[in-house]
């Protein structure tokens, strides 16, 4: 009995190691990163990512590209995020499968975190020169302190070349060009295996006697003195006094070999320069919005003024990164990634050119599996049921106004 007993509990052991080396293989490609799990009106309600560019989709290894674009700063920003006035550009990427060879917003370089301000619109760019071979869905990124992290629209893009290859030359204002890739990095390993051998001779001169019991048994009975001799002082000096040594003669070569050195530089960069879109000649006034649930689409309820001396046309709701357009207006030109890309997703009951002066009222469905793959239908389970987004309008010339919009979502259940 004992032994079928032994020999179930050596299958499960066996079992339960051949499963977890199984999960440790297991490498699920996502498609996306994050964002969807994130709480829908919170992704409505922050930032809004728009013009958006991946300037190339394949690259190799050492070469670059740009991901530029604007952000508008949501005037409607949620309590439970903490209002941007700390944030860093960032991008995501698994790991530094690229490196960042520059960010700006506003065209200031911005290696740091920066105050934005609710209501702005911000331009920015970001240039990413590439390091490990594969195919990396690559977003834009917001960070906020006491926020979280604020992801935008993600595309696919190719690494190819080899790693190995891989260099990144910068030149010092001491004139010496090194690569960052590999710098330093002897010193380091050299140090670190310096100390960890004299930690371990250490360890060693002491271990090559017996080192518990009887020293435990000698300790007890009040000979504690006969553990250490003369000779062990004399080593446990040698010890002292030689770390002193090597500390302050490499702390002196160091000065020496690197004269010029400067603290960390960091700080809050203040005063961004916003971008200022051409002034609205429209207003929109949600009447109101509704989502079937379950469903794919959202229902919104226009009146849209032209207050301006031409014609426009509804071609593009934009919200979370999810663009809904009306191919018959608008049709995008950026390969924006598909995912996102509603190209017929935007319906609106009456699309005829608005006339300069005229009120119109409007019924508007924004409809693609977006809406349901991107979890925006999961506004169902969030404690705020807003939403808010962009509109584009286009005039006869072509000219492009943008409106927000920020109104309650109500579910619909029949
Ligand atoms: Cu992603």
């Amino acid at each position: 009995m004992k032994i079928i007993k032994d020999k179930v509990a050596k299958l499960s052991f066996v079992a339960l190691l051949i499963t977890m080396t199984a999960a440790m293989f297991y490498a699920p490609t996502a498609s996306a990163h994050g964002e969807k799990s994130q709480a829908a009106f919170m992704r409505m309600r922050t930032i809004h990512w728009f013009d958006l560019n991946w300037s190339k989709e394949e690259v190799p290894v050492n070469d670059t590209m740009t991901i530029s674009g604007k952000f508008l700063v949501f005037a409607g920003w949620p309590e439970t995020v903490d209002k941007p006035e700390v944030s860093f550009l960032n991008i995501g990427i698994p790991g530094p499968v690229f490196i960042r060879a520059g960010s700006w917003i506003g065209g200031q370089l911005v290696p740091r975190s920066v105050s934005l301000e609710l209501g702005e619109v911000y331009e920015f760019k970001v240039l990413l020169k590439a390091r490990r071979p594969g195919d990396w869905h690559v977003h834009s990124m917001m960070n906020v302190q006491g926020g979280g992290p604020i992801i935008g629209p993600g595309k696919w893009v190719t690494i190819t070349g080899s790693m190995s290859e891989f260099v990144n030359p910068v030149t010092t204002l001491t004139g010496q060009t090194i690569n960052l890739e590999t710098y330093a990095l002897d010193n380091v390993y050299f140090w670190h295996a310096v100390w960890f051998a004299i930690a371990f001779a250490w360890l060693l001169f002491w271990v090559k006697r017996p080192i518990f019991v009887p020293r435990h048994i000698a300790v007890s009975t009040g000979k504690a003195d006969t553990l250490i001799s003369a000779g062990d002082k004399k080593v446990g000096m040698l010890f002292a006094v030689g770390t002193m040594v090597i500390v302050a003669a490499s702390m002196g070569a160091t000065n020496e070999k690197y004269p010029v050195t400067t603290p960390l530089q960091a700080g809050l960069l203040r005063g961004m320069k916003t971008y200022q879109m051409p002034e609205s000649t429209v207003s929109v006034k949600v009447d109101d919005a509704t989502y079937r649930v379950p469903g794919r689409a959202m229902q919104m309820t226009l009146t849209i003024t032209n207050n301006g001396d031409s014609a426009v046309r509804l071609g593009e709701f934009n919200t979370a990164g999810v663009r809904f357009l009306d191919p018959a207006v608008h049709e995008d030109e950026t390969s924006y990634p598909d995912d996102l890309l509603a190209e017929e997703g935007l319906t609106v009951s009456d699309n005829s050119p608005l006339a300069p002066g005229e009120t119109r009222t409007v019924e508007v469905t924004a409809s693609d599996a977006a809406w349901e793959v991107y979890r925006l239908a999961d506004l169902i389970y969030d404690p705020d049921s807003r939403f808010a987004g962009l509109l584009f309008f286009w005039d006869e010339n072509g000219t492009r106004q943008m409106v927000t919009v920020d109104a309650p979502l109500i579910p619909s259940f029949i």
